[in-house]
């Protein structure tokens, strides 16, 4: 049976995931799990993972969580083609955009998604985190561009793991409207993973679910649903100048915190 991939379309990790399989030609179902956003505790997504995040993979009787372990498990187990290149030096570069991806990069996106999306704040705080925000993505940008340097992708002249860890990060700035300058090496780099079959299909389903997000936005703040605020994320609204969101979060019942409560 083809394996099942816990997905959200709008979540970066779960965007690499699927890049990455698409690149190998595996079959997967890709599913929203039931309750997602409510940190419930019972039921097949929870025991899939046991932190409430997407994405999780289903293979066999194998169910695997955090995106940097499914990818690892995705290349073992489907190796052709690899993303990760052979020379030790060069599986530590895509290692390490990876990890910046994950942890840096991501907080900055959804740091910018919970003032657009989720309305955390208004006026004058959400325009000084909202620049955080763009300041903090140029630096990011900053520093994949010297990564990328003259080479066509992040991996050098194939295609590999550092550019499907970037591109959803990159993407997503786009969407923001703060992109790479038009023309520059990165913004070609862009252009350049448009053309290419897993990832293009990846971003349609982020563009759709993105035009639908405002409605569902709702969702968070009033009734039933508790944004995660872990890790590299929270890490960013308290030295953004959220911390005020998140004691507010925490009052009216619409943000949580990582496994274990
Ligand atoms: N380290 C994890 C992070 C996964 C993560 O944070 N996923 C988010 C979506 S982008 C999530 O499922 N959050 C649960 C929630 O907000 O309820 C990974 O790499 O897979």
């Amino acid at each position: 049976m083809a394996p099942l991939l816990y997905d959200h379309p709008l979540s970066s990790y779960s965007q690499k995931v699927k890049i990455a399989l698409r690149e190998k030609g595996v079959a997967f179902r890709a599913e929203l799990p039931e309750g997602f956003g409510t940190g419930r505790r019972d039921g097949a997504f929870a025991e899939a993972s046991p932190r409430g995040e997407v994405p999780a993979l289903l293979d066999g009787g194998l169910a695997i969580f955090d995106s940097t372990v499914i990818l690892e498990y995705v290349e073992d187990r489907w190796p052709e083609p690899p993303l990760l290149p052979r020379d030790p030096a060069a599986r530590a570069r895509a290692r390490m955009v990876e990890e910046v991806c994950d942890a840096q990069y991501e907080a900055i996106n959804w740091g910018f998604g919970e003032i657009l999306w989720f309305r955390r704040a208004t006026g004058a705080l959400a325009e000084e985190m909202r620049a955080t925000a763009a300041r903090q993505t140029r630096v990011m940008q900053g520093w994949l561009a010297e990564r990328l340097g003259g080479a066509p992708w992040l991996g050098g002249d194939a295609f590999g793991w550092a550019d499907a860890a970037a591109a959803p990060m990159v993407n997503r700035s786009v969407h923001y409207g703060l992109g790479p300058e038009p023309g520059s090496p990165l913004a070609l780099w862009h252009a350049r993973l448009r053309t290419r079959p897993s990832v293009a299909e990846t971003f349609r389903e982020f563009d759709a679910a993105a035009e639908r997000m405002a409605a569902a936005s709702e969702l968070y703040t009033t009734g039933g649903r508790r944004r995660e605020y872990r890790d590299h994320r929270l890490d960013w609204m308290v030295r953004s100048g959220g911390l005020s969101i998140v004691e507010a979060g925490l009052r009216d019942g619409n943000i949580r915190f990582s496994w274990p409560d």
